[in-house]
C-alpha cells in the first residue's frame, strides 16, 4: 500500500528532456548528492519500488558520452522511482567491437549479483527524452527506442530492435540471449528480433511521442562484411550460440561511484 507512483506510459508528454553535453559535476559528488551506493545502484526510500531493473551499457572508448549518460540517466531512474543498478561492460583492446556478447556478458554478471526482474540493453549514445519512456519491462520484450532525433524520430524499418530494449529474465533466456559471433558493427540486433520472432515473442513499442531519444553524436561506423552471412545461417544458431555457451574473461570489476565497471577479454 506504500507502493511507489509510477507513470505509466499511455499518457502524452510533450515535454522533452535534453542532456547537459558538457557536465562539471565529479562522479562521486554526483553520487553522494543523489544518493547513489557504490557500484551505481539506487532504489527508493520511502516507497516500494514496483521495479527492479539492471542497465546492461556496453562500452569501449566513450569516456565523454559515458560522462554525459551517467550524469543523465541516475537523475531520469529515480524520477521514475525505479529499483536499479548500472553496469558497463567494456570490451578489452583486442578484437572487434562486440556489442550483442558484452549484452550476454552483463546479463551473466548481473544476475549473479541479484535477482533482476528486468533487463535493459542500451547503448550509451541514446538519451531517452520523455519521463513516460518508463525504464521497466512489459509483458513483450519492448523496443525502447523507436523514436530518435536522427531519424527525424520516426522509426526507419519495422524489425528494428536496436538501440534500448527492454526485456525480463525469462524473455532473454527464453531467447537464449544474443548471438556472440557478430564482431563490428550492424546485425546483431535483427538476429536478436528473428530469435525472439522464432520463439513467439511479438515485440512492443510505446507510441512515437513517448520512445523519443536524443542520440549524442559520434562518426559513423563502418559496417562489419560478415553481418549479412551471420544473419542468414542465424536461425540454425538460435540454441548453441548465446548465454549458454557464453565464454569469456574478466580483467578487471570495480564498483565505481556512478556504475559497476566489469573489464572483459571475449
Ligand atoms: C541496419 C543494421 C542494424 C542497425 C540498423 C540501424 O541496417 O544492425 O541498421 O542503424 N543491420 C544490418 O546491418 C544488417 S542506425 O541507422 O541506427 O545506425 O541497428
Amino acid at each position: 500500500n506504500n507502493a511507489c507512483f509510477i507513470s505509466i506510459t499511455g499518457r502524452r508528454s510533450s515535454y522533452l528532456m535534453y542532456p547537459d553535453e558538457n557536465p562539471k559535476e565529479e562522479p562521486l559528488a554526483l553520487a553522494q548528492r543523489l544518493g547513489i551506493l557504490p557500484g551505481g545502484q539506487w532504489k527508493p526510500t520511502n516507497c516500494q519500488p514496483y521495479y527492479n531493473i539492471a542497465v546492461i551499457l556496453p562500452y569501449r572508448n566513450r569516456w565523454n558520452q559515458l560522462t554525459i549518460f551517467m550524469n543523465y540517466i541516475h537523475p531520469f531512474l529515480q524520477l521514475q522511482n525505479i529499483d536499479y543498478r548500472i553496469f558497463v561492460i567494456e570490451q578489452s583492446q583486442i578484437k572487434e567491437f562486440n556489442r550483442a556478447k558484452l549484452f550476454n556478458i552483463g546479463f551473466n554478471e548481473a544476475i549473479k549479483t541479484n535477482d533482476f526482474h528486468c533487463f535493459i540493453f542500451q547503448d550509451i549514445d541514446l538519451i531517452p527524452q520523455n519521463l513516460d519512456n518508463i525504464y521497466a519491462c512489459t509483458k513483450m520484450p519492448r523496443h525502447m527506442s523507436s523514436s530518435v532525433n536522427t531519424f527525424r524520430y520516426n522509426l526507419p524499418y519495422t524489425g528494428l530492435f536496436g538501440g534500448a530494449i527492454a526485456l525480463t529474465r525469462q524473455q532473454f533466456e527464453t531467447a537464449n540471449g544474443f548471438s556472440n559471433i557478430f564482431f563490428g558493427w550492424g546485425g546483431e540486433d535483427d538476429d536478436f528480433y528473428s530469435r525472439l520472432q522464432s520463439r513467439g515473442y511479438l515485440v512492443t513499442r510505446f507510441g512515437p511521442d513517448v520512445a523519443q531519444y536524443y542520440m549524442l553524436t559520434h562518426k559513423k561506423e563502418v559496417p562489419s562484411h560478415t553481418r549479412f552471412t551471420n544473419l542468414e545461417n542465424g536461425a540454425s544458431r538460435f540454441d548453441t550460440d548465446g548465454i549458454k555457451d557464453l565464454k569469456y574473461e574478466v580483467l578487471n570489476y570495480q564498483l565505481r561511484p556512478l556504475y559497476s565497471w566489469i573489464l572483459v577479454n571475449i
